[in-house]
């Protein structure tokens, strides 16, 4: 298959559509025969594979579900056997349980597409240096933009997040021109490059930045601070990982790779589909994925779908930033962290706190910051300062193991946390990425 797909990312919309249907039907009947929860959903629907001959008929399909990778965790919903899973990935869970993923040699293979498709939109190619500064390991974002930057034949250079000073020192070393990371860390470098008055050194052109929701206000301090054009980049482990959609060098909107993703908006109460333009919770089908793929995924990502034509020529629809999360997890520092992973574990630790608890998220020097104040019980003395910074370590090393984020943990005094009357206010986000 040719790399550069510039013919697929600029097909005429009925083209799309019917390559869209195909890969549709081809999808549902396999999974019927091989999925027992897509079957099981279908039979209580009376759906029956032959019902559905193309994307007019995507609507009837029925919605799957993050609670679904935790029931059937972890391989209950790969569609093929694992002696034809290559890779694995995971990501958080509602709950202490993380969820896992599955690829065929194929399915890497279009990852790698979509992320090629990504470093070829912001101008990218084999003279590059691609600096890969985000996480390695079970989460997508190193290995996809990895992929991505060897596949377009570009020069990659895996050093994976943090050690601030090491990546500006390589960066200047080995010339990188095109930077992947969260954008949060992207401000961050660009601080301590100022400080380091290295800017002049750089030879950045282009940085390519995801994970997490962040601003155009980030987007001018990034490109100020690093002299790049900043790009944002959209994905999630179930669905595939970094590169579900990006943006091109128009930087209004992302296009997602809609051969091989189908996205509709949804009312997240109703579950009806939304008019084009309207904003709701964003759900995927994926349509050539072959190990772990999903019908009517919802993402919970809160956004809305532009079907204008765009300057650059391609004609995938673009999605606009997520504005929010119709659930309650929260994007720390890069990391989802459910507040029930923090409840769990504050459960677990239990003995001299109370289950009254609030999670503070900030941001201070552009870097995000996660308090989580609890109430200790009635019988620990406030002044009894051993036991309590005892338990308050306990907290954070659990906390540490458990969301792999450090956090400020503070007891505070028997019924100091304000009650609610109705629903318990357990977060305080003050960051207003929005
Ligand atoms: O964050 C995949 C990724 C890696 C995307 C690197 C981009 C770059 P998960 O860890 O499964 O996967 O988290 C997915 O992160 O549902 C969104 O809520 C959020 N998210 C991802 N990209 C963006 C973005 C990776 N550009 C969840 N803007 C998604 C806003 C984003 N939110």
């Amino acid at each position: 298959m040719a790399i550069y797909q510039k013919e697929i990312e600029c097909m005429e919309r009925s083209e799309l559509e019917k390559l869209q249907s195909e890969r549709l039907v081809w999808q549902v009947k396999r999974m019927y025969e091989r999925v027992e929860l897509f079957r099981k959903r279908m039979d209580e629907k009376g759906l029956k594979p032959e019902d559905i001959h193309g994307i007019e008929d995507l609507h009837k399909l029925p919605f799957s579900y993050k609670q679904d990778l935790r029931d059937y965790y972890p391989y209950g919903l790969f569609a093929v056997p694992m002696t034809e899973i290559v890779r694995v990935h995971a990501s958080s869970g509602t709950t202490g349980k993380q969820i896992v993923v599955g690829y065929t040699e194929k399915d890497l293979d279009m990852w790698s597409q979509c992320m090629a498709r990504q470093l070829y939109a912001v101008g990218a190619n084999e003279d590059d240096f691609v600096q890969v500064a985000y996480g390695y390991g079970l989460f997508t974002g190193g290995l996809g933009a990895h992929a991505g930057a060897q596949k377009i034949g570009a020069t990659v250079i895996p050093i994976s997040s943090g050690n601030t000073q090491r990546q500006i020192q390589t960066m200047i070393d080995f010339g990188s021109t095109i930077l992947c990371c969260t954008p949060s860390y992207a401000m961050y470098l660009g601080e301590a490059i100022e400080e380091m008055g290295v800017k002049d050194q750089l030879k950045l052109k282009a940085g390519i930045f995801g994970a997490e929701p962040w601003t155009e206000d980030m987007r001018q301090v990034i490109e100020e601070k690093l002299n790049i054009k900043a790009h944002d980049v959209y994905g999630l482990s179930e669905i595939m990982g970094p590169g579900v959609s990006y943006e091109c060098e128009e930087q209004h909107g992302m296009h997602v790779c809609e051969d091989m993703f189908i996205p509709e908006i949804i009312d997240p109460d109703t579950g009806e589909v939304l008019p084009a333009g309207a904003s709701g919770e964003l759900v995927f089908t994926t349509i050539t994925k072959e190990g772990f793929p999903l019908i009517r995924y919802r993402t919970r990502d809160i956004c809305s779908l532009n079907y204008e034509k765009c300057a650059c020529g391609r004609t995938h629809v673009r999605m606009n930033k997520p504005t929010g999360r119709s659930d309650d997890m929260l994007i720390i520092r890069g990391v989802n962290v459910f507040p029930s992973q923090i409840e769990e574990v504050l459960l677990r630790v239990g003995g001299e706190i109370t289950p009254n608890y609030l999670i503070i998220v900030g941001r201070e020097n552009n870097t995000d910051t996660l308090e989580v104040q609890v109430e200790m019980s009635e019988h620990l003395f406030a002044d009894d300062v051993k036991s309590i910074e005892k338990i308050e370590r306990t907290i954070k090393e659990q906390l540490r193991s458990v969301l792999g984020l450090g956090a400020k943990v503070t007891l505070v005094n028997p019924k100091s946390i304000v009650r609610s009357e109705g629903k318990a206010k357990r977060v305080i986000d003050n960051r207003k990425l929005v």
